[in-house]
């Protein structure tokens, strides 16, 4: 990570523990909101108005929080309003690097090498880990946000007119529901699963894995009986939750080592993940390819590189 704009240590073996070897996640640092008017949002700063052209969003394939705002660009179709670039999926001592792998591109906009540059020019003193997704904006040449929860609230209504808004990803109506079933599957499934692979003590090991299977019978349950995780309509709910379905058969599973079951185990839920997978535009936001790679380049949980063969069976 970066301490006042300098490396402080490699990032390869280096996440958060708390005393019982836990890992913790590090909470996201840039937090403004794009909106139609340019007014303030619920943090940060006003002066984020959305206009096409002016946003530019760095994502890696491998990540699931970067693929929920790949996911929310597609089904808002803001392609043409807000342009990507597309991360190389594995990991260096420096994080995230442009180039050196198919399907990752160059930075359009400073024709930088890593992603840690496109931080230091927001903050030159940054402090923090150098994560995906990036929402920058080109006008003011800084980050808006490096929260995906909050970047894809944005692009499902901050940018009024210039999206498709016959999908509505967070209606008032469901929002409650959405809030308690995001509440209950963030801490126990989509970073239930990294909890379980990055434990570095067995107890913590176990109670994340049991977490994440508890978790998935709660889903199994839910989908038993309605088409989407929150009543009968695609929400952001789905979203959060697609983007852990689609990478556990393939590396959650064998990497992480929550493998108690796989996910074509329960029928709802992977017929649910195919389902949502079929939406149109979805299946580009995922590359099989690259979250094999970026996953298995995890030097503190592979150290020797090598990306198993199969494919978990998952589309
Ligand atoms: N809270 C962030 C988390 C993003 C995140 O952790 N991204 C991972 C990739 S999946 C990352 O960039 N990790 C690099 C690191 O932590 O050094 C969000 O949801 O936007």
């Amino acid at each position: 990570m970066l301490i006042d704009g300098q490396w402080a240590e490699d990032f390869q073996p280096v996440q958060k523990k708390d005393a019982k070897g836990g890992f913790v996640r590090q909470p996201s640092q840039f937090r403004n909101w794009i909106t139609p008017t340019g007014d303030a949002g619920p943090t940060g700063s006003a002066g984020f108005k959305a206009e096409t052209g002016r946003y530019h969003l760095y994502v890696a394939y491998i990540c699931p929080w970067a693929s929920r705002t790949l996911m929310v660009r597609k089904l808002k179709k803001l392609e043409g309003v807000v342009s990507v670039s597309i991360l190389n999926p594995k990991l260096t001592d420096k994080v995230w690097a442009f180039n050196g792998y198919p399907e990752a591109g160059s930075d359009p906009l400073f024709a930088d090498d890593y992603l840690y540059q496109t931080y230091l020019r927001a903050d030159k003193y940054y402090t923090g880990r150098i994560t995906v997704p990036v929402l920058w904006d080109k006008q003011l040449n800084t980050i808006v946000s490096n929260e995906s929860s909050e970047i894809i609230r944005m692009l499902n209504n901050g940018f009024g007119g210039l999206a498709d808004n016959s999908i509505n990803l967070y209606p008032l109506l469901l929002r409650d529901e959405i809030e308690q079933v995001n509440e209950r599957l963030y801490h126990s499934f989509n970073n239930g699963v990294y909890r379980a692979g990055f434990a570095t003590s067995q107890e913590a090991y176990e109670e994340a894995c049991k977490e994440v299977f508890s978790s998935l019978d709660y889903i199994e349950s839910r989908l038993a009986t309605q088409p989407y995780i929150v009543e009968s309509v695609l929400t952001e709910a789905d979203i959060r939750l697609f983007v852990t379905l689609i990478r556990f058969d393939l590396v959650y599973h064998g990497l992480f080592k929550t493998n108690l079951k796989q996910i074509k185990d329960y029928p709802f839920t992977y017929a649910y993940m195919l389902k949502v997978y079929r939406l149109p535009g979805i299946a580009e936001t995922v590359n099989i390819d690259h979250i094999k790679a970026g996953y298995y380049s995890i030097k503190a949980l592979n150290p020797t590189g090598i990306v198993p063969l199969g494919l978990g069976n998952i589309i």
